[in-house]
């Protein structure tokens, strides 16, 4: 019985060190070859790195239920749109005002937009995640066959950037979806987006805020944020708006002028021609429509939600209102 006992607890015992092990994986035998071909590493320094890389399930569990999907405005609105993530914004511009004026200068993104993004994402780096990217890449890369061909990409980007800029790839914390740093940039976007904006040499989005600010407005850059326009418009509906006059989708498909004629009305002096998207949201008091222009689009680059770029959006214009406030009682 005993010797029975021992044995059923070494069989699940080797088991779920077989499931959390990933070394014997066709897909991370190819990778393996892929970077080996690359001359980013040996065979033998990546066995090495990933015999302690397991499989996470609280990362498959979060993949399933991301808020944006769930939620209707607002409710999702409130999470993010908080008096202490206002005041925090405020506080952050003030403490990194120089690095942030410089990157509006530079790039014409708004401070306030970066800073909005460092809000939303991790309370101005108070929260960057607590999972090893490793881990969460390698668990949504090798056992999450919808998302696998993207993450098991951004797994080789986390690995090929670890290389680049000397970090130890089992060290670095992100989010369950390894997003890394104050700007929660994926592999890909760092490799591809992210700057040495404080001039030290180095690219680090993990501890240095400069860099993160000098990141995110290139990000916008690269996505082509339109320095100057506008991001939203507020509108009324006339009538019944059928549902086919509402996006759920991101991109600014329509026109201002297509808009109106289906009964989706907003004050502006924009060119009639000019690309837009209508979109509806549930707000506190029922149906709200929204007119999101080209910038609105660039926002959802950084996360495809429309919930997600309003909240930036509103996000940003409070934490201006509220730092002119504050500029203009110590006048
Ligand atoms: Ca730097």
């Amino acid at each position: 019985m005993l010797k029975h006992a021992l044995l059923a607890f070494c069989l699940v015992g080797s088991t779920s060190a077989m499931a959390s092990d990933y070394l014997d994986r066709p897909e991370f035998l190819a990778m393996v070859n892929e970077l080996e071909q690359a001359g980013v590493y040996t065979p033998g320094e990546l066995q090495a790195l990933f015999k302690h890389v397991k499989r996470q399930d609280r990362v498959l569990e979060l993949m399933s239920r991301a808020p944006e999907r769930r939620k209707e405005w607002f409710e999702y609105r409130p999470i993010f749109i908080t008096s202490a993530r206002v005041n925090q914004g405020v506080q952050f511009w003030r403490e990194n005002a120089n690095a942030l004026a410089l990157a509006e200068s530079k790039t014409g993104v708004p401070a306030e937009m970066i800073v909005s993004i460092l809000g939303v994402e991790t309370s101005y780096g108070r929260n960057k995640g607590s999972f090893r990217v490793i881990d969460a890449l390698a668990t949504l890369g090798f056992d999450h066959p919808p998302r696998a061909p993207f993450f098991s990409k951004e797994l080789r980007e986390f690995l090929i950037l670890s290389r680049e800029n000397g970090m130890n790839p089992s060290e670095i914390r992100g989010s369950y979806a390894g997003a890394m740093g104050y700007p929660q940039f994926m592999p890909s976007s760092w490799r591809n987006l992210a700057v040495d904006f404080d001039g030290d040499g180095r690219i680090d989005l993990i501890n240095n805020p400069v860099d993160a600010i000098g990141s995110i407005a290139n990000y916008f850059k690269g996505n082509g944020w339109k320095p100057g326009e506008g991001v939203v418009l507020a509108a009324t509906a006339t009538g019944n708006i059928s549902d086919d006059s509402v996006s759920t989708t991101l991109n600014t498909t329509t026109t201002l002028a297509a808009i109106a004629q289906s009964g989706i009305q907003s004050n502006h002096s924009l060119s009639p021609k000019t690309p837009a998207t209508a979109f509806r949201l549930q707000g506190t008091n029922g149906s709200e429509y929204w007119i999101g222009l080209h910038n609105f689009y660039v926002i959802t680059r950084y996360n495809r939600s429309i919930m997600y770029a309003m909240a930036v959006n509103d996000l940003a214009n409070l934490i201006k209102q509220e730092k002119q406030a504050g500029d203009a009682r110590a006048n």
